[in-house]
């Protein structure tokens, strides 16, 4: 009997010694209701940082910056998405996130050979290099050019992995880019003359983005110069008010004309009212259709020679072409380049294109100088063209 008390009383106490436990178990699991000892707070911008612009033009989100504030008005135009991602030192950072994040879809290409990496060269790699750029819209004569040449090193025996013939195509690629004059010049030339009003010209098919340039040319130049925007674009009717439109995010000045008017006579009288306001710097926007590409190329012509009349003086003649059209690019390129004398190229819509090698045939084939490339819609979406980061964005992961 006695045992037996013994024997329950144990079992008793061991019964509430793992009640105990299990309670206590339990009510670790269940979440707490208490406050975080250091509760998340958006920390408030200092006391000194610039206030929130409140212009219509377009930001683009800054890298590495932290999410901005929601209550920001949206921007009138949409801005291209820029993924986060890492940066590599040797560049300033700006520049060189917009160009490698734009490029996404161009950088897709060399996604083959570089899983190549660590294995000999063969004839298979050969057919996919050149696979590649041709795909990538470098075009076959350049193509031919680069192939040649890495040929040459491997016959030499500086390649024997995909590895050293993807590093001896990025030397060639930053080499070709480099060597024409004037690449990623991003000095818009002046006439030493102070009492020259220098014009620069912006040109190209319909389309390619012209407007949206001089938008984005105006806001970067703006702080230099003293510029009068010219709607020379009479031919579509809504071109003068877009036009206006870029004019305001950057408060810049414009002179407009009639729907339908001589081009010329609005470049001319830009130039006449530069001169008496006191601006330096006549940009002008120029159709990129009329009733035919023959006219259009006179028009041209005649708007060069007027605009070349004192006081004014054309020191640039900016050719925009839309990445996205490929090597028709440069058969457009070569009809421009034959009436007006192109000073440089500015290569746009590289965000929405996977054929980012058409550079290289510009270059290669036009030796035209590319200056500034257009990675997006935005007011800032415009860099200067810059070889090394470009062949990094191309080529990296
Ligand atoms: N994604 C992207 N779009 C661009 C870029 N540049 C221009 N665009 C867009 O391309 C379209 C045409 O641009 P416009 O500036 O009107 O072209 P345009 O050459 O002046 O055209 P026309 O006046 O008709 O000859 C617009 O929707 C622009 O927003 C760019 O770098 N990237
Ligand atoms: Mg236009």
């Amino acid at each position: 009997m006695t045992v037996l008390l013994i024997l329950l009383g144990v079992a008793l106490l061991g019964a509430i010694a793992t009640t105990a436990v299990v309670l206590r178990r339990r009510s670790a699991d269940r979440p707490s209701l208490e406050r975080p000892s250091s509760p998340q707070v958006t920390e408030a911008p200092p006391a000194d940082s610039p206030p929130t612009e409140l212009t219509d033009a377009p930001a683009p989100p800054a890298v590495g910056a932290p999410p901005a504030p929601t209550t920001t008005t949206a921007p009138a135009v949409e801005v291209a998405e820029v993924a986060p991602q890492v940066v590599d030192e040797e560049l300033p950072v700006a520049q060189k996130a917009d160009v490698r994040t734009s490029l996404g879809r161009s950088r897709g290409l060399f996604a083959a050979l570089r899983q190549r990496r660590g294995r000999k060269v063969d004839e298979e790699t050969w057919e996919d290099l050149e696979a590649t750029l041709l795909r990538a819209d470098v075009g076959v004569s350049t193509t031919e050019a680069i192939m040649g040449g890495l040929k040459a090193k491997l016959a030499a025996g500086e390649i024997d992995t995909t590895d050293d013939m993807l590093s001896a195509l990025r030397e060639d690629l930053v080499a070709r880019l480099s060597s024409v004059p004037g690449v990623g010049q991003d000095v818009l030339a002046t006439s030493p003359d102070p009492e020259k009003i220098s014009v620069w010209l912006v040109v190209g098919v319909n389309g390619v983005g012209k407007t949206t340039t001089i938008g984005k040319l105006a806001h970067r130049e703006g702080q230099r110069h003293r510029l009068l925007l010219a709607a020379g674009d009479t031919f579509r009717a809504a071109a003068g008010e877009q036009l206006s439109q870029w004019a305001d995010r950057s408060a810049a000045e414009l002179v407009r004309g009639e729907a339908g008017g001589d081009p010329s006579a609005i470049v001319f009288d830009a130039v006449q009212r530069a001169k008496a306001r006191g601006n330096d710097v006549v940009l002008a926007d120029t159709a990129g259709r009329l009733h035919s590409k023959v006219n259009l190329i006179e028009e041209l012509k005649k708007i060069r020679r007027v605009a070349d009349k004192d006081p004014g003086v054309v020191t640039e003649v900016l050719l925009v072409i839309d990445a996205t059209t490929g090597q028709n690019a440069l058969a457009q390129a070569k009809e421009f380049t034959s009436a007006v004398e192109v000073t440089g190229i500015v290569l746009t819509k590289l965000d929405g294109s996977a054929r980012g090698g058409v550079v290289v045939a510009i270059q290669h084939e036009l030796a035209l100088p590319v200056r500034f490339i257009g990675i997006g819609e935005g007011i800032e979406d415009l860099v200067a063209f810059e070889p090394v980061a470009f062949v990094d964005a191309l080529l990296s992961e």
